[in-house]
């Protein structure tokens, strides 16, 4: 087994390495993440948080390969239940703590007709998330909801998806039904990004997962 990656340039560097690789080992990566112990001082400059709604900040763009994130979840906020665009998804808490709920998949269902019936879609799992640990999840093993818990600290968690994507699909829980949604940075390489001044940025958003402007 790899030695332990001492600070976060380390798990970087280790990450280039595995993602030379194709197909990539999941359990060598979930096992670097793991090993990688959390120290603020590192990531601090990424942890931009908002008010409204957990935030995306690119840390490293991968070589192409893969995208690594902290996203920053203030109290109680949550991401609506969405896919993961056929990108592997490594998620391991730097602070705090998250829920994951995790659901099937939606059978096809045809809503816009009058006599569709839509299925509500129902929880088959929930784990909380503590200091250090790493989930992963691709589309072959369903849908998740990831929900900061506490109403009074925030937490922040360090995500990679490979490949990279800027689109994924959210579900309404009640129907099942999928719509497609943006996925935006708060901020890259520690800059916040300034925002659009099209229309479109007017429309309120449920989160930064879901900045379906359509
Ligand atoms: N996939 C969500 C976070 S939960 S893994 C996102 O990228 O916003
Ligand atoms: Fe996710």
């Amino acid at each position: 087994m790899a030695k332990p990656v001492g600070t976060l340039d380390e798990l970087k560097a280790e990450l280039y390495l595995a993602f030379e690789q194709d197909p990539v080992d999941v359990d060598h990566v979930m096992h670097l993440m793991e090993s990688y112990k959390s120290n603020p001082a590192e990531w601090k400059q990424y942890a931009i948080f908002d008010r409204y709604k957990y935030t995306r900040n690119l840390v490293d763009e991968g070589n192409g390969k893969f995208n690594l994130m902290l996203l920053c979840w203030g109290e109680g906020h949550a991401s609506p239940i969405h896919d993961h665009a056929d990108s592997h998804c490594f998620m391991k808490m730097l602070q705090g703590s998250l829920r994951e709920v995790r659901f099937d998949w939606p059978k096809e269902c045809d809503c816009e007709a009058t006599d569709a019936t839509c299925e509500q879609l129902k929880e088959k799992s929930s784990t909380l998330l503590e200091l250090n640990k790493v989930c992963y999840i691709n589309d072959s093993m369903g849908l998740h909801r990831v929900e900061n818990p506490s109403h009074l600290d925030g937490a922040v968690s360090l995500h990679l998806y490979s490949p990279p994507y800027d689109t994924c699909h959210m579900f309404d829980q009640r129907t099942g039904k999928k719509s497609e949604a943006k996925v935006t940075f708060w901020s890259r390489f520690g800059e916040k990004v300034t925002s659009v001044t099209t229309p479109e940025s007017c429309v309120p958003v449920q989160s930064s997962c879901c900045d379906n402007t359509k």
